[in-house]
């Protein structure tokens, strides 16, 4: 290519993220679930959405949770998409504070249709998604057969076997 030769555009392809809300606090849009319907307005690009659920809180916090997951499609990488999260994050009110605290809201990438990703600061799939119900029963709704690429199982096989390690009452 002679140095005169302008070069090709940059391509950004558009890639689908799953991304995982929570709220155990209520905040200026109002309670929980209404956070996470102001939440996924904010969010955009939402390609799907599963319903919101409440949950039982894991940790320490003892306020009932509402959960949801949605997917989206963007072109921003994953470290440039975590930014915009925390920026809406901290527009929604959040506060850093106490690991696991109650929070107006949080989101989490769980899943990104580009692989793995590990930068300072940010690991996906999310380190901690394979155990929790209240991520993979609504994402199981959503895809149950996306592959978690670290483990290869599809998201119906994590969903399964985190309810049958649930006890049952
Ligand atoms: N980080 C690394 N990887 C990621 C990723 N894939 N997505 C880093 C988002 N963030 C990621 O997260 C702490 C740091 O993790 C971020 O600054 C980012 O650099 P945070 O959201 O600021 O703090 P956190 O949420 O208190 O910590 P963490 O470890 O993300 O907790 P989780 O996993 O979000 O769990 N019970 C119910 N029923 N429902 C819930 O939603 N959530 C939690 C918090 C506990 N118990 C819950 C729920
Ligand atoms: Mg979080």
């Amino acid at each position: 290519m002679s140095p005169a030769t302008p070069l090709p555009p940059i391509v950004q392809v558009a890639t689908v993220y799953a991304v995982a809300l929570g709220s155990n606090r209520r905040g200026r849009h109002g309670s929980p679930e209404c956070e996470i319907a102001a939440a996924l307005e904010a969010l955009g690009d939402i390609i799907a959405r599963s319903p919101t659920i409440a949950s039982v809180p894991l940790g320490p916090s003892n306020r009932r949770y509402a959960n949801a997951v949605a997917l989206i499609e963007t072109a921003e990488d994953p470290a440039t998409l975590l930014v915009r999260l925390k920026r809406i994050e901290r527009a929604f009110g959040r506060r850093p504070g106490r690991r696991w605290g109650s929070r107006v809201i949080d989101l989490d990438i769980v899943l990104w249709s580009g692989g793995a990703w590990f930068s300072p600061g940010l690991i996906v799939p999310h380190a901690a998604f394979r155990t929790r119900g209240f991520v993979l029963g609504p994402l199981a709704g959503l895809v149950p057969k996306w592959r978690d690429p670290l483990t290869g199982r599809t998201i119906r096989q994590l969903a399964q076997s985190v309810d049958r390690k649930r006890p049952r009452d």
